[in-house]
């Protein structure tokens, strides 16, 4: 099997990065995501913006998780830009050349964490400049179609009373949403199956509910927690313990019927080859900012495929759609509204279903007026 990225060598106008600009804003949400690690009530998102001596800018954001993630990550692109700066943009040399220049330079402090975002980010830029330079949107840029993706609505649904975990269940049907994602780890197991319950009940039965406990549980205390959901339907139980214990994962997978499902931790398609061959997970959910951009999510998605595990993304629909429109396991996309307040073009979701957008690149572009309103200092 050849490499995903190398095979894509279209003739593309040539482009030579110039600069990069990050612009931090902080937009409120809707609806505020407990986890059960912390609570986030606004969106820290560092806007991209790579500019080429050609004239076009490649762009994407970046959700940063904590306002102090956007500003790391600005300096780590500051530094990045004297690695890149002059270099060319084109699918092979971002991956080979480009991609490979910057992760040596950043090798010996290691290119994960806030260094891994933001090289990710810089491969997503670079990919939407070179779709934008050849008229084209991503998915085609990446040889697919506009094919409409499956989404469940992850906003909100954090740890709350259960009443209002059942209204904000239904709000969240509004746009025609056929599956919502729960998130779980309340201090007892009865406080989880009460809320899995309280949202079971208010649904309508076709609806499939997701489940996600951002790592809080210990492998024993998954199995019993998972035994317990077992008979609940979940369409599937999120990092129930920490995201790197392949060898716990694949005990909870073996023993529990409900699917497992892993990836939002993935840092580079490594990792994900690693947890298939740990058989860590039934499915994988990569965020296209850990696996590595469009580089990275090309090359995890022909590792699934091989295996035939079903992926699904993490965060940054708009992108993601794109990228899920070319994975042959494709299965869900992770819709958040989060960037909606700061982007030129709406994301639209009809009937439950996204479909990737149709302009050249990847349809990401400011809302300068928002952009504005929203800006960190
Ligand atoms: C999540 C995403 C973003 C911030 C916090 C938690 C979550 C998910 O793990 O999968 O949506
Ligand atoms: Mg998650």
């Amino acid at each position: 099997m050849g490499d995903p990225v190398v095979a894509l060598t279209q003739m593309v106008p040539s482009l030579t990065i110039r600069s990069i600009r990050s612009r931090a804003v902080s937009v409120p949400m809707r609806f505020a995501l407990g986890t059960s690690a912390q609570t986030v009530r606004a969106a820290p998102l560092l806007l991209i913006d790579l500019e080429t001596e050609e004239g076009i800018t490649g762009r994407t954001y970046l959700f940063c998780y904590m306002p102090m993630g956007a500003a790391l990550v600005a300096r780590v692109l500051e530094d990045a830009l004297g690695a890149m700066k002059g270099e060319r943009i084109e699918p092979a040399h971002i991956g080979e050349k480009t991609g490979a220049k910057l992760a040596r330079h950043f090798r010996l402090i290691a290119a994960s964490g806030v260094i891994g975002l933001a090289l990710s980010a810089l491969d997503v830029a670079c990919w939407d400049a070179m779709a934008i330079a050849a008229g084209k949107p991503l998915v085609e840029f990446l040889r697919g179609t506009r094919k409409a993706i499956p989404a469940y609505n992850s906003n909100g649904l954090g740890l709350m009373p259960q009443e209002k975990l059942a209204d904000e269940a239904e709000e969240l049907l509004g746009g025609g949403f056929r599956a919502v994602k729960l998130r779980l780890g309340y201090a007892t197991l009865a406080g989880d199956l009460a809320a899995v319950r309280a949202v079971r009940k208010r649904l309508p039965d076709d609806v499939a509910i997701m489940a996600d406990y951002n790592q809080v549980l210990t492998v024993e205390e998954a199995l019993e927690r998972g035994r317990a959901l077992e008979s609940e339907g979940l369409a599937w139980i999120e990092e129930p313990i920490e995201h790197d214990d392949y060898a716990g994962c694949a005990r909870i997978a073996r023993e529990l019927a409900t699917p497992i499902q892993i990836g939002e931790n993935f840092v580079g398609p490594n990792a994900m080859a690693s947890a298939i061959a740990a058989q860590a997970a039934d499915y994988m959910m990569p965020d296209a900012m850990r696996i590595g951009g469009v580089s990275g999510w090309l090359r995890a998605a022909s590792l699934v495929s091989a295996v035939q595990i079903p992926l699904s993304s993490h965060l940054l629909p708009e992108v993601s759609s794109a990228l899920l429109a070319v994975s042959p396991t494709a299965h869900w996309l992770e819709y958040v509204d989060w960037a909606s307040a700061i982007l030129a073009e709406p994301f639209p979701v009809v009937n439950g279903m996204v479909t990737p957008p149709a302009m050249p690149g990847s349809g990401v572009n400011w809302n300068e007026e928002a952009v504005t309103r929203y800006r960190m200092e």
